[in-house]
């Protein structure tokens, strides 16, 4: 099938008048990857860029990016063309997480990425003049997920962090969820990680259903498949004088563009040629939409966002300010606790000692009375 064919990006397939739309816009498409540290994105980036942009003079080393720990988020940009077609694409590279004994809110750069994004894209929509606004909302985001299968308890194929970044994710974006390192699991234990894993997603869920038959069960194939398992790999290796990318043991080759051993074909055929105007607009849709009246429904128009400090290191140093207030309060409160005690018996103390002058008065005051009734019975006996 031509749609299928690596040898085009595929975008000309694409229904005509969508096609005619964006074509004459000139789209811009973003995809970025997050995920535990190590799990390979930076190769499955330089994978598909490997795979996906051909250029005859430096095919290797065009797009490499280096395959050292990605540190800080990471912008990569090509532009794909087929006939009149151009796409703007822009490839995001996230720092792993995990990393850290409190990884609790690593993930929090990546949402306000992808939260930026729609801020910004929303500024300069409520500006006067709207056009060559730059765009860099985050179409699809692909998450890494540790093929730990086997080694884990059978229903623990997610860690809880992996199933809290999620929510978080697939709430504001179009989420995939992607096996890493494909190769290291079985097929068996590979099925059985998919059935699950796929238990917990709240994902993309792409359209299927189309006017031709073979359409819609191309559709189905790619849909069936999620999550996504995949093979990166910068190498090309030779079998039986056939170039193919992949990663080569001593059992063989674990091959990046076969179905049989994984579906980074499939996952390849939905982001960059069957289902990007689907992701482009369920974006702008729903996620996007979704954004713009969130924020509505919160500020006065053109009212720039408040930035909460979500700042790992200074939500501590919060949370250490607030635990010292916190303690000063309850100090002072048993303090002046006591004092309202000492006031309260005090007062008690003067109240009875008053009670007993009043009594004493009392007594006095009917002593005279009696000492007065006396003296008048007995001068008047004289
Ligand atoms: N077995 C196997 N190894 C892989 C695969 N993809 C990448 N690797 C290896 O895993 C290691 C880490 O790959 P990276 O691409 O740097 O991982 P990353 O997710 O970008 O890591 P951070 O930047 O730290 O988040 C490298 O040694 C890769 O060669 C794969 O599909 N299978
Ligand atoms: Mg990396």
């Amino acid at each position: 099938m031509s749609s299928t064919s690596p040898s085009g990006v595929g975008i000309a397939h694409l229904p005509n008048q969508k096609h005619k739309i964006i074509s004459k816009k000139g789209a811009h498409y973003t995809l970025m990857v997050c995920g535990e540290s190590g799990l390979g994105k930076t190769t499955f980036i330089n994978t598909l860029f490997a795979t996906t942009i051909k250029d005859s003079r430096l095919p290797e080393k065009r797009f490499a990016k280096q395959l050292d720990k990605t540190v800080e988020i990471e912008v990569t940009k090509a532009e794909l063309e087929e006939k009149l077609f151009k796409i703007k694409l822009s490839i995001i590279d996230t720092p792993g997480f995990g990393d850290y004994v409190n990884n609790r809110d690593s993930w929090i750069p990546i949402v306000d990425f992808i939260d930026d994004q729609h801020e910004n894209y929303m500024r300069q929509e409520q500006q006067p003049t709207r056009h060559g606004k730059i765009d860099m909302r985050v179409h699809a985001c692909l998450y890494f997920i540790r093929p730990t299968g086997h080694r884990y308890k059978p229903t623990a194929y997610l860690k809880p962090l992996d199933i809290e970044v999620m929510k978080r994710l697939g709430s504001r974006v179009n989420l995939i969820p992607v096996i890493a390192k494909a190769d290291t699991l079985t097929p068996k234990d590979l099925a059985k990680f998919k059935q699950n894993a796929s238990k917990f997603f709240i994902v993309y869920a792409c359209a299927v259903d189309s006017d031709d038959e073979d359409t819609t069960a191309r559709n189905q194939n790619i849909v069936d498949a999620s999550p996504y398992a995949v093979i990166g790999s910068t190498e090309i290796i030779n079998i039986d004088g056939k170039q193919v990318r992949g990663r080569e043991y001593s059992w063989g080759v674990a091959e990046v563009e076969n179905d049989d051993h994984c579906d980074f074909k499939k996952l390849r055929n939905l982001l960059i040629r069957t289902h990007m105007l689907d992701l482009i607009s369920s974006t702008e849709e729903m996620h996007y939409e979704h954004y713009r009246q969130q924020q509505m429904a919160n500020r006065k128009f053109g009212e720039p966002k408040i930035k909460k400090a979500e700042n790992p290191k200074l939500r501590e140093k919060e949370e250490e300010l607030r635990k010292s207030f916190t303690e000063k309060v309850r100090d002072e409160e048993s303090r002046f606790r006591q004092w309202e005690q000492q006031l309260i018996q005090e007062r008690n103390r003067l109240n009875k000692d008053l009670e007993s002058q009043h009594a004493h008065i009392k007594h006095l005051e009917s002593e005279l009375d009696n000492l007065y009734q006396h003296g008048r019975s007995g001068s008047m006996r004289r």
